[in-house]
């Protein structure tokens, strides 16, 4: 089996495995792929969502890596994407060869979505598990639970109400407050 790659690259990785591999490994190898990515792909840190659709553009056509696409890099990517779809390569895509095509894709995407969220449900046991008896009792249970509620009581006041600011809006304060020093 093979590592799940990160989520984001998923769709661009199944599309083109080898040659999105170089830019989706770089994502997938960070717990957070905001931090990691190489300089080529600054623009891809960024919130703005243009930026965000562009770096998805580039881990799939920008085949060299050299942060940048050509016309010519382009036209490789889409013909190696006709190619795929054309299965018998008569030249011409019929709705059947188009629509298999991509149903392996979307199965093969599918699988590798299982297996990182299977994998992932181990990793959360363990971490339930706090004593590693493999066994998780209520109380291991019961301290995600607090941690849990105590995220979104954010004013502290035992409820989770609207009084209650998202816990990511609290981040977000919290950097716009380091950002003002
Ligand atoms: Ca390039
Ligand atoms: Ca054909
Ligand atoms: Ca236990």
């Amino acid at each position: 089996m093979t590592r799940p790659k990160n989520l984001l690259c998923l769709a661009g990785c199944a599309l083109l495995p080898a040659l999105a591999a170089s830019a989706c490994a770089t994502a997938a190898g960070a717990g957070d792929q905001t931090a990691q990515a190489q300089p080529a792909h600054e623009a891809c840190t960024s919130r703005n969502t243009h930026a965000h659709s562009r770096c998805g553009f580039l881990d799939r056509y920008d085949t060299d890596g050299d942060g940048s696409v050509s016309r010519e890099e382009f036209d490789a990517v889409r013909l190696d994407s006709f190619s795929a779809k054309d299965a018998d390569g008569d030249g011409v895509v019929l709705e059947e060869e188009y629509v298999a095509e991509y149903e392996t894709r979307l199965d093969r995407q599918l699988a590798e979505r299982r297996e990182a969220a299977i994998r992932q449900t181990y990793v959360r046991f363990e971490f339930l598990d706090s004593d590693d008896d493999e066994r998780m009792t209520q109380d291991e249970f019961g301290v995600s639970g607090s941690r849990m509620f105590g995220r979104y009581d954010v004013n502290g006041d035992g409820r989770i109400d609207d009084a209650d600011p998202s816990p990511q809006s609290r981040r977000e304060q919290a950097e716009s407050h380091e950002g003002s020093h």
